[in-house]
């Protein structure tokens, strides 16, 4: 069975997301951001040195990072149809894309959250390269998008998943707008049922929003 120690509003959405899609039985257990710091408890810790989320418990082993964990649960259990086939020139867009969700693009991300908890958002410089680094990145990915419903090969892959969670922070704060290809994708995104039921699940996980 495997196990999935998931934190609300967190990459964890991406791995809940997957094991939605696959139907493999597993257990979430539940982790909650502190109100104030909004940083991972305790709890987590336990489970991993690391102390974030997603962590994973499958085979007596222990595994962070979610594109490790998307890639390791498609290769087990939906090789054939989450991801091309490794000889299709697909398969190189498809890891050039998991990893462009978790570095190219979420660094820019991340600046922007903690420069502004911060309050150090003034900075001319930082404030510069965020958003120049954010609209070159999302400029980008809004063209690749063009007509397409998924970004490779035209059929869900775990470059969705881990895409997913990104444009969801920055749906949140209306930062999507200026890009309707992107637009279009998250919106088939969110009408699949397996992402309605993840995003169900977190609902009910989510003391924050219950609040
Ligand atoms: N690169 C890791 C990052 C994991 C990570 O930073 N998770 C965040 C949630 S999105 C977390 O647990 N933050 C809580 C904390 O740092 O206390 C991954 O992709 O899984």
């Amino acid at each position: 069975m495997i196990r999935l120690h998931h934190l609300n509003q967190s990459r964890s959405l991406r791995t809940l997301w997957l094991l939605e899609e696959l139907g493999q039985p597993y257990e979430l257990i539940s982790h909650q951001r502190d109100a104030k710091t909004h940083l991972a408890p305790d709890s987590l810790k336990a489970v991993h040195p690391l102390g974030k989320s997603p962590v994973i418990e499958m085979d007596g082993e222990v595994y962070t990072e979610s594109g490790a964990i998307i890639e390791m649960l498609i290769e087990r259990f939906a090789p054939d149809s989450l991801r091309p086939a490794i000889d299709n020139s697909d398969y190189g867009h498809y890891l050039q894309w998991i990893n462009f969700a978790e570095s190219s693009l979420m660094v820019p991300l991340l600046l922007d959250l903690f420069t502004k908890k911060a309050g150090v958002n003034d900075n001319e410089f930082l404030s510069g390269y965020i958003s120049e680094e954010k609209h070159k990145l999302l400029s980008y990915l809004n063209d690749e998008l063009e007509g397409k419903s998924f970004i490779v090969g035209n059929k869900l892959s775990g470059a969705d998943f881990m895409l997913s969670f990104n444009l969801m922070m920055l749906a949140q704060s209306k930062q999507l707008e200026r890009y309707p290809h992107i637009v279009q994708y998250t919106r088939q995104l969110s009408a699949l049922d397996s992402y309605q039921r993840a995003m169900r699940l977190e609902a009910n996980h989510d003391k924050t929003s219950a609040a």
